[in-house]
């Protein structure tokens, strides 16, 4: 009998650690079978950041490497320019890209680096139990702001796709939803054009993935959907923002 599914090479036969329901799960998934169906397992690089998808640690098959919270940019910057020939991605939670390495991220996309960088948005600090993010939607409750973050004293949810188009040298900015079939495919498909971009030298790729967390946003599974539908997709709206012909320099 013909199998119907087959697991990515660069994923261990472990069992998930993430939460039931996590979209992380979804987008570990998707970079896996993006790796294999590029053939690029042996060359990629991920550069680990702090935030829950350090849980995918148990179940990567690939080289790895840690970095400092928010750093993950600039780490991927050194290895990138000491080894062009690998495949070097990042994978951030808002907290670590949005909040403590907003300096990191901007700086490496400003400067046009030649990596891609997935960016998981669930609009909260999901692994240290649900503080507010930059991400988090007006009126979103989380442990820091208990009535709801409030638009009086900490601004506007951050929107980074909008910050980063405005760079000159970023070659492909997107954002996709993990909560339907549909935005799956399309955040796979982006995923791959970004690794491309890079194995053909085309510069730096900024691919956000709207993502989900049951846990600290205190509802099951089929209510966090519900509510990326209503609230999270209603402000980050799904397009692409860049996807530009020529690399910055050109
Ligand atoms: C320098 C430093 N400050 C704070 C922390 C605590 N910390 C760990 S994960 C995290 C936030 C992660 O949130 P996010 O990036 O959104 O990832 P998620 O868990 O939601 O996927 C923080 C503040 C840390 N590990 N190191
Ligand atoms: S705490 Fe949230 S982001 Fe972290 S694994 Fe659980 S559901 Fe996912
Ligand atoms: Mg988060």
């Amino acid at each position: 009998m013909s199998k119907l599914y087959e697991r990515p090479k660069s994923i261990l036969p472990t069992a998930s650690s993430y939460c039931p329901g996590c979209l992380h799960a979804t987008a570990t998934k998707i970079i896996a079978e993006a790796i294999d169906e590029l053939k690029v397992r042996e060359k990629a690089v991920y550069v680990l950041p702090v935030g829950c998808s350090t849980q995918g640690l148990v179940s990567w098959d690939l080289d790895i490497i840690g970095s400092a919270h928010g750093r993950a940019p600039a780490v991927a910057t050194g290895i990138k320019r000491c080894r062009p020939d690998c495949l070097v991605f990042c994978y951030q939670g808002d907290g670590d890209l949005a909040s403590i390495g907003l300096a990191e991220i901007l700086s490496c996309a400003n400067r046009g680096e030649n990596i891609t960088v997935i960016f998981a948005n669930n609009s909260i600090f999901g692994m240290t139990g649900g503080q507010m993010a930059p991400t988090t939607l007006l009126g979103q409750k989380a442990t820091t702001a208990v009535d709801g973050r409030n638009l009086l004293g900490t601004g506007y949810p951050l929107k980074m796709c909008e910050l980063i188009k405005e760079l000159d040298a970023p070659r492909f900015v997107t954002r996709c939803t993990l909560r339907t079939p549909a935005g799956i495919k399309q955040a796979k498909a982006a995923i791959i054009k970004g690794f491309k971009n890079q194995l053909e030298n085309k510069g730096f790729s900024f691919i956000e993935l709207l993502t989900n967390c049951p846990t600290t946003w205190h509802c099951d599974p089929v209510k966090s959907l519900e509510f990326m539908e209503k609230q999270t997709e209603k402000y980050f709206e799904c397009k692409t923002f860049v996807d530009k012909e020529e690399r910055f320099g050109e």
